[in-house]
């Protein structure tokens, strides 16, 4: 009996860029790039390719991932590949601050622990894969593109990194390099044009892990440049066989708002399409917002309450902080069932302010949270990046909703705090009319909520301020929880997605 599935796409919304997945049996695992937020690398685990549960964090301790305070965002975690070779689960991925360089960490478990680092300092550059042929030699391949004999135990790499194929002569940034064998050929993936409009992703294939390869005919295999796809910037891809036999791609890409130029505000997606193959080569199918029919049921796993309690001894693995989560600042053990954040000084301009949050994921949504401020200041905010954010604050004496852009820095509105803990909302909609070609993607309405639950919205502010367009860098929409000074605590967060 056939079951009609359409899954949806971005099969994983919000800032999860630069996928990479493996599948074991029946279980597929797929991971991201996480920049400058600790945990780092987000962990999933779907069943059906279409609904994926976030299962862990691969870096989710400080022997792990230990991020300098002073370093920019958008540094940090880069671009992670995942393979699954002889019973372990590997993982290597590039820590771009302070000179630590290709790190590779394994488990046997992708929910975790991951071991400790080992360094890989002789390998060179972003983005490593990882390939293993028929003898077990591992050869890493990275931006570049370059490649490298390794030995994951002890990190040493064997002969000076060697130029392999790296696309059309002149095309800007190859990078993201896959290694694949498949059938009689190694087959090197990677993404061509650089990660903004004019990325793409091209394919060659050669008879050894090294070459010499050839171009595919009909390169690039992918790209939206130049169209208006409601899907752009897709490229940075990895492939995967279904236990059916079929193909896959995933890919990051965006999704932009508002008139001209667009904007767009959740990050890079992770989006995926199906993939047949043609005279040897792959030819990738539309990177769709509705997918065709699945060849299977889908079989979505646990799905992750939008409401948080808690009530847990951990926080959730969804839940980011900025550089580091030391112990004595994140608690729900203080005030059961509520969670303590205990400012350091600074403000949400600081680049390692205390906060706890969570992907935007939908264009529209509603983020709210119980804050008692008896003891502290702090506040709900949806960020971008110290230089890019609003919020909506609450001293023991006033609630106020302020704006970052850049340089300019303000406090928006004010008003007296009303008595007790306060329910602080952002609702993210589309922007109010009229609409022409400088509409922004989207509006961000910041308020209180008073005693008697009336709803009080102090600023509507045009989202494109906190968009990548705007702010640069290679993140999306984090929506959470701060303190700036004192203790704040948090009795919950909700977050309702409103539509995609
Ligand atoms: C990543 C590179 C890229 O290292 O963006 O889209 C960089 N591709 O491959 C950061 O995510």
């Amino acid at each position: 009996m056939s079951v009609t599935t359409r899954p949806t796409n971005p099969v994983i919304p919000g800032f999860h860029p630069d996928p990479s997945i493996c599948r074991v049996g029946e279980d597929y695992y797929l991971v991201c790039s996480s920049f400058e937020y600790f945990p780092g690398i987000p962990v999933f685990h779907s069943r059906d390719l279409a609904n994926w549960t976030q299962i862990g964090n691969a870096l989710d301790r400080p022997s792990q991932l230990s991020l300098p305070s002073d370093m920019p965002s958008s540094a940090g975690i880069y671009a992670p590949t995942l393979r699954h070779h002889d019973g372990r689960f590997w993982l290597i991925v590039t820590n771009v601050s302070k000179g630590v360089g290709n790190i590779v960490v394994s488990a046997t478990d992708p929910a975790g622990p991951w071991s400790d680092p080992v360094r890989l300092p002789g390998v060179p550059g972003i983005d490593p894969d990882l390939a293993w042929d028929e003898d077990g030699t591992c050869w890493c391949t990275v931006a570049g593109v370059a490649q490298v004999r390794i030995d994951l135990e002890t990190g040493e790499t064997f002969g000076p990194p060697k130029k392999l194929w790296s696309g059309a002569p002149g095309a800007k940034a190859p990078e993201a390099p896959h290694l694949y064998h498949i059938g009689e050929y190694w087959y090197l993936l990677i993404a061509v044009g650089g990660t903004e409009h004019g990325h793409g992703v091209s394919i060659a294939r050669g008879p050894t892990p090294s070459g010499p390869f050839e171009a595919c005919p009909a390169n690039p295999i992918l790209t939206h440049r130049g169209t208006d796809h409601p899907v752009q910037n897709t490229g940075h891809a990895d492939l995967v066989q279904a236990p059916d036999g079929s193909w896959w791609m995933v890919m990051l890409g965006v999704r932009p708002g508002g008139g001209t130029p667009g904007w767009h505000v959740l990050g890079r997606e992770t989006f995926l399409t199906p993939v047949t193959w043609v005279d040897g080569w792959p030819v990738v199918g539309e990177v769709a917002l509705n997918l065709p029919e699945f060849p299977w049921p889908l079989a979505p796993g646990p799905v992750e309450e939008q409401r948080d309690d808690f009530e847990l001894s951990e926080l959730r693995p969804s839940w980011i902080s900025l550089r580091e989560r030391p112990a004595g600042h994140f608690t729900t053990k203080e005030r059961p069932g509520w969670l303590t954040l205990r400012a350091r000084g600074g403000s949400l301009d600081e680049a390692d302010v205390i906060f706890a949050g969570r992907r935007q994921q939908h264009l529209a949504c509603r983020a709210r949270t119980l804050l008692d401020p008896s003891q502290g200041c702090g506040g709900l905010a949806v960020r971008l990046d110290e230089r890019h954010h609003y919020a909506i604050e609450a001293s023991d004496t006033e609630v106020r909703v302020i704006a970052r852009v850049g340089t300019l820095h303000t406090v928006v509105a004010t008003e007296p705090l009303p008595e007790g803990p306060v329910v602080l909302g952002i609702t993210i909609t589309d922007p109010p009319p009229p609409h022409d070609a400088r509409t922004g993607p989207d509006a961000v309405s910041l308020g209180f909520e008073r005693p008697d639950g009336t709803f009080t919205t102090l600023a509507t502010l045009d989202g494109r301020y906190l968009s990548t367009e705007v702010a640069g860098g290679f993140t999306g929409r984090v929506i959470g929880m701060y303190a700036v000074s004192g203790t704040a605590h948090f009795d919950w967060f909700d977050y309702e997605p409103h539509g995609r």
